[in-house]
């Protein structure tokens, strides 16, 4: 969630925003009251990395609040993959939408990318007459030059022209796609390999290490007393994303609350998950310093992003700090 989102508790009455009353369902909204402005654990924005679940809550709460008034869509809408491998095309679509009460002429959509990269339309990328509340959708196929250098933030931009019975109108978004590190050519411990992005709790995500408050600040990574040289420590939230552009064959680990928080508290619960390109290969059950920690041994042949996500499972951040013990990644043979 990103910092400008909120969420409200309560009818729209009892919050005063003097809303007619046809325009309100019969129950008060059952919403969540969550203000992340003043979530001092709140430290980066992840909405931006995780768009779809974002958007999941947001369907069932239009439908709870009755709620059939029209929301055109509005400007331009750029939709692009977070991460874009070197000489390998991916495919970007655009849309541009009329909110307007007017209609709009010569609609078109037009995809700008860094000087060198191939853009090719897959679509029509002109629309003729947008009539109020319509969009249009186009798609192009980019493709990076295959020396595109790794670990790099690329800007492309999405600019959706109209004419408009006031005058021309313009709307412009932009997104942004990584060229990610290289894949791994041989049976590597992640912490040996560099993230594509880590996101962390409390500190940065630690190799070979618990988390820490403050970079360099964990101390061995352990469970029960039992020590290992790798890994990566992490808090409550963290989600950490390998490259391993389908090279891959099995992602092994051993996580649980390491003893750094187990030895201070037992309070620690985190839930450990595993995606390989988004999808859920490997959920835990709660994790606990009692329970102590559990294999992690998956398939992850045909998977270009590994992310390991470990998220608070009990609505207290405390003593959450969790590892991913020997944490690894084997290659298929002859890549
Ligand atoms: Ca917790």
């Amino acid at each position: 969630m990103s910092r400008s989102h909120r969420f409200l508790a309560g009818s729209a009455a009892t919050l005063g925003l003097g809303v007619r009353d046809d325009a309100l369902p019969e129950d008060p909204w059952q919403v969540e009251p969550y203000d992340l402005a003043v979530d001092v654990g709140e430290s980066s924005d992840r909405a931006s990395r995780h768009p779809a679940r974002v958007a999941a809550p947001v369907p069932p709460r239009r439908s709870s609040w009755q709620d059939t008034s029209p929301r055109a869509e509005f400007g331009t809408t750029l939709t692009v993959p977070s991460v874009a491998a070197p000489g390998q095309a991916f495919t970007v679509t655009a849309a541009l939408g009329n909110g307007s009460s007017r209609p709009w002429s010569s609609a078109a959509l037009a995809l700008r990318a860094p000087a060198g990269w191939t853009v090719q339309a897959i679509t029509a990328t002109t629309a003729g007459q947008l009539v109020p509340g319509a969009a249009f959708t186009a798609g192009w196929q980019v493709t990076p030059p295959a020396g595109a250098p790794a670990s790099t933030p690329w800007t492309l931009t999405a600019v959706g022209t109209a004419l408009a019975p006031g005058g021309s109108v313009r709307y412009e978004d932009a997104g942004f796609v990584t060229t990610p590190p290289r894949a791994p050519t041989r049976d590597s411990y992640l912490s040996d390999l560099t993230w594509i992005h880590a996101v962390n709790g409390r500190g940065p995500v630690e190799r070979d290490a618990s988390d820490g408050v403050n970079a360099g600040g964990g101390t061995p990574i352990a469970f029960g007393g039992t020590t290992y040289a790798k890994g990566l420590g992490v808090h409550a939230f963290s989600d950490v994303a390998f490259h391993l552009g389908g090279a891959g064959n099995r992602f092994t680990a051993l996580v649980g609350i390491d003893d750094r928080s187990a030895r201070r508290s037992s309070a620690g619960a985190t839930r450990a998950t595993v995606y390989g390109d988004d999808r859920v290969l490997f959920t835990s059950p709660v994790l606990t310093a009692a329970g102590g920690p559990l294999p992690v041994d998956v398939d992850v042949r045909g998977v270009r992003v590994l992310r390991l996500e470990v998220a608070d499972a009990d609505a207290e951040s405390s003593f959450d700090r969790t590892s991913w013990a020997l944490a690894r990644v084997t290659v298929l043979p002859g890549t």
